[in-house]
C-alpha cells in the first residue's frame, strides 16, 4: 500500500508542474486563487498516474504523458469543484469546498477555466512531438469521457427520486460517472504511447473495470471508512443514496425490511444509521459490495494479460489491488 502511494506520488510533481504552468497566469488574482485551491490542497492523483503508466506500458516516453496527464487531473477537479456545488458540500480534500470560500459564481467559474485549461493543456500535447493523430485521438477520448460523465451525474440524479434502481443501472451509472475518466486515462496514455489497437483496447478495458472496482470502493469506504477523511461515515445513508449495497439489500430483502429499509432512507437523519446498517448486514449487502468490487479487481488485471511485461504494468497491477484496499 506504502509503496503506491510513493508510485502515485512519483509523478504528481511533474504533473502539478503543468498544472501550475497552465494556471499561474490567471487573472484577476480572485478567479487564480479559486482555480487553484483544489490543485494546492493535493488529492492521490490516480488518474495522471494512470495514464502515465499505460503510456509507459506500451513502450512510450514519460515525459510525452505528462500534458494529458495534467489535462485529465483539470477535468477531475474542475468536476469536483462543479459536484461540490450541486451537493452544497462543505469540504474537499479537507479543504474548505471552492463554493465555500468564493461564493457560487465564482466557484462555477473557476470549474469552467479548469475545464478550458484542460482542453488547452491536451492540445499541447502536439508541441511535445506527438503526430497530431494521436493527439486528436487523446482528445476524442477526454471529450468522450466527459460526456459519459455528465450522463452519469445526471443518472445519479435521477437516481435520487426513486427506489427502482437495478444493478445494471447502478454498474452504468458509475461507469459513466466515475468509470468514464479512469478508463480515458489509460486509454488516453495508450494512444500518446503509440500503442496498437489491441493494447489500447486492453488498457481501456483495464480502466473501466478499475474505474467501476473504485466508484464500489468509494461507496463501501462512505459506510466502513473513518471519519478523519472528511467525510461521516454513513452519509451515503442519510442521503437516501442508491448504492450498491442499497440496491442489493432492497432485491433480497423480506417485505418488511425492504419497506423499512426504504422508510430510513427517506428520513435523511443520521439517527437511521445503526438501523439501515443492521439491515444491509442481514442480506449480505456489504460482503456482496466487496466480492463485486474485486470481481472488477480481477478482470481489470486479466485485461492487462496479453501486455509485454514491464516495471509500468507491473505497477498498474499494483494499482488495481491498491483501489480494493484503500481506505480513504
Ligand atoms: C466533466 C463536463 C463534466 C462535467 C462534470 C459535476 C459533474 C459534471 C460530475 C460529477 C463527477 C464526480 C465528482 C464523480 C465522482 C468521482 C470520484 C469518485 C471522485 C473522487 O476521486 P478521488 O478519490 O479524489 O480520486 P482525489 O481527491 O484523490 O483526487
Amino acid at each position: 500500500m506504502v509503496d503506491v502511494i510513493e508510485i502515485l506520488k512519483r509523478y504528481s510533481e511533474d504533473v502539478n508542474k503543468e498544472i501550475d504552468e497552465a494556471l499561474n497566469t490567471l487573472e484577476p488574482e480572485t478567479l487564480r486563487d479559486a482555480s487553484t485551491h483544489l490543485v494546492k490542497a493535493g488529492g492521490k492523483k490516480l488518474r495522471p498516474a494512470l495514464e502515465v503508466l499505460a503510456c509507459q506500458a506500451v513502450g512510450g516516453e514519460t515525459e510525452k504523458a505528462l500534458k494529458a496527464a495534467a489535462s485529465l487531473e483539470l477535468i477531475h477537479t474542475f468536476s469536483l469543484i462543479h459536484d461540490d456545488i450541486m451537493d452544497n458540500d462543505d469540504t474537499r480534500r479537507g479543504m474548505p469546498a471552492v463554493h465555500k470560500v468564493w461564493g457560487e459564481p465564482m466557484a462555477i467559474l473557476a470549474g469552467d477555466t479548469l475545464f478550458a485549461k484542460a482542453y488547452e493543456t491536451i492540445i499541447k500535447t502536439a508541441d511535445d512531438n506527438i503526430p497530431y493523430e494521436r493527439v486528436i485521438d487523446a482528445l476524442r477520448v477526454e471529450v468522450d469521457a466527459c460526456i459519459k460523465i455528465c450522463e452519469g451525474q445526471a443518472l445519479d440524479m435521477e437516481f435520487e427520486d426513486t427506489f427502482e434502481v437495478s444493478e445494471e443501472d447502478y454498474l452504468n451509472m458509475i461507469y459513466k460517472k466515475t468509470g468514464a475518466l479512469i478508463s480515458a486515462a489509460t486509454s488516453a496514455g495508450a494512444i500518446i504511447g503509440g500503442a496498437s489497437t489491441y493494447q489500447i483496447e486492453a488498457l481501456t478495458n483495464y480502466g473501466k473495470s478499475l474505474g467501476i472496482a473504485f466508484q464500489i470502493q468509494d461507496d463501501y469506504i462512505d459506510l466502513t471508512g473513518d471519519e478523519s477523511i472528511g467525510k461521516p461515515v454513513g452519509s451515503d445513508l442519510v442521503e437516501g443514496k442508491k448504492t450498491i449495497m442499497v440496491i442489493h439489500a432492497l432485491q433480497k430483502a423480506n417485505p418488511e425490511d425492504h419497506d423499512r429499509l426504504i422508510e430510513l432512507l427517506t428520513a435523511h437523519d443520521e439517527s437511521i444509521i445503526p438501523e439501515a446498517m443492521e439491515i444491509l448486514n442481514k442480506y449480505g449487502a456489504i460482503n456482496y459490495a466487496r466480492a463485486l468490487a474485486y470481481d472488477n479487481v480481477i478482470h481489470a488485471k486479466e485485461s492487462l494479460t496479453l501486455l509485454p511485461d514491464s516495471e509500468a504494468k507491473n505497477t498498474l497491477m499494483k494499482l488495481a489491488d491498491f483501489v480494493f484496499n484503500r481506505k480513504s
